[in-house]
């Protein structure tokens, strides 16, 4: 029960914020311009400033909760002193000492995991992040630097999100139906990605392979196909025509069993001292896989109950993408299955250009916009019809063909 004391307290906090407040209306400075909004979610703006991370309506203190109110008080002071010095409002808060270097490992509705040091931070942002557009769904995503305060003993808040050096995408779907075209960024800042299908149990997809060599390719990855459940091959010789092709266009092919460890070896030296990402659709063993690489890692993975309806009791589904660092250096992101991925805006006319095998023979068409379907005097229907290109890949690229918007 909350009692007068606390309730003084809150009061007293209130009264502050709004004092503050005032004078940053007041200030000359913040009279001058009306902010326009911005799609920079690390700005500051004066409507929008918050004692983030605070739960505004709690009247119980959550202990360390004065250290908190301090610090915020701290902190849009020192906010104020930055516009008072040159008058205008700066748009990136500079990088303070004291906020704490930090990479994101996961992230939840408004709130991440942020690795500090070595220590685990569960972070808030910074409410006036919150309110500002962007073109994301989330604030901050899978390896994300950024910089957070402390505020208490493992808790902190996300003060700024550092700009990202390369990113993997896909298109938000809100409900069916529903388009929508913010973008759900599933991993940033990584050097490559583990493009994991799973020979059988469920089959191993050639367009969703595809799809994932598309997207990594657009995103200036590496990326490496791993074929997993090699304890299920039956037929060796299928195996060999399934991932020759892959071979033959220039990509790296291993095969591996986390079932038996086949292959684990030459994948942890693959990861080591690299940042990966691990996508494939649910199943294939990407946890699997990396509990093998790194035995010890306590993977993040659904427990009953957790998603309402126990749909999935039984089996270790990711639910969200989580970063674990390795010992050796480098990192692995395991994210959950997905199917639609990141070929939002790619136009027909691109499509055949990330085909490595396609682009070799690049000019051979009769017509100069060919899309190597229906066209006569087309040089990839005829490499195909010879056996130059492979039947699996064409297919691939004529299914892809079909769903990307046109010129
Ligand atoms: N036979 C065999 N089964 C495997 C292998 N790797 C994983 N499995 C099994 O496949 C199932 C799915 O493995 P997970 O590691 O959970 O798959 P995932 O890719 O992480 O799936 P999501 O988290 O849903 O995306 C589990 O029952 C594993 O035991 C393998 O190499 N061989
Ligand atoms: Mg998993
Ligand atoms: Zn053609």
């Amino acid at each position: 029960m909350p009692t007068e004391h606390d309730y003084l307290k809150a009061m007293e906090k209130h009264t502050r914020k709004q004092k503050l407040r005032k004078a940053r209306k007041n200030n000359p400075a913040n009279l001058k311009k009306e902010k326009p909004r911005q799609r920079d979610w690390s700005a500051y703006s004066d409507d929008e400033w918050d004692d983030g991370g605070f739960y505004q309506d709690e009247r119980v203190m959550p202990p360390g909760s004065e250290e908190l109110r301090k610090e915020t008080a701290k902190a849009a002071e020192k906010v104020q002193l930055h516009e008072d010095e040159d008058g205008i409002n700066q748009l990136e808060p500079e990088i303070e000492e004291e906020h704490l270097p930090g990479v994101v490992i996961e992230v939840a509705a408004n709130r991440c995991k942020v690795q500090v040091d070595g220590e685990m931070l569960d972070c808030s942002f910074r409410r006036a992040m919150l309110k500002h557009e962007s073109a994301f769904t989330t604030l901050a995503a899978v390896g994300d630097e950024v910089r957070v305060s402390e505020i208490e003993s493992g808790v902190g808040v996300v003060e700024q999100v550092l700009p990202r050096r390369n990113m993997l995408a896909r298109l938000h779907r809100p409900d069916a139906g529903k388009t929508s075209s913010r973008r759900r960024v599933i991993a940033a800042n990584i050097d490559q990605v583990l493009v994991v299908a799973s020979w059988r149990k469920p089959n191993i997809w050639p367009e969703l392979v595809d799809r994932y060599l598309i997207a990594a390719a657009r995103n200036d990855l590496e990326a490496v196909i791993c074929v997993n459940k090699i304890d299920l091959v039956a037929d060796q010789s299928e195996l060999e025509e399934t991932i020759q092709p892959y071979r033959d266009a220039g990509y790296q092919v291993i095969l591996t069993s986390a079932e038996t460890g086949a292959g684990v070896d030459t994948l942890r030296d693959l990861l080591a001292g690299s940042i990966t990402v691990f996508a494939g659709l649910s199943g294939v063993g990407k946890s699997s896989l990396l509990s093998r690489i790194e035995p010890g890692l306590k993977l993040r993975t659904l427990t009953v109950g957790e998603r309402g309806k126990n749909r999935n009791q039984g089996r270790h589904t990711t639910t969200m993408a989580t970063m674990y660092p390795l010992k050796e250096g480098g990192a692995l992101i395991d994210t959950p299955g997905i199917r639609e991925f990141g070929l939002a805006f790619l136009h027909q006319a691109e499509l055949a250009s990330f085909y490595p095998e396609f682009t070799r023979l690049n000019g051979g068409c009769e017509y100069a916009d060919c899309t190597h379907t229906h066209e006569p005097g087309c040089r990839i229907k005829a490499a195909v019809a010879q056996g130059e290109i492979s039947p699996m890949r064409y297919e691939s690229y004529v299914k892809i063909l079909e769903g990307l918007p046109g010129k």
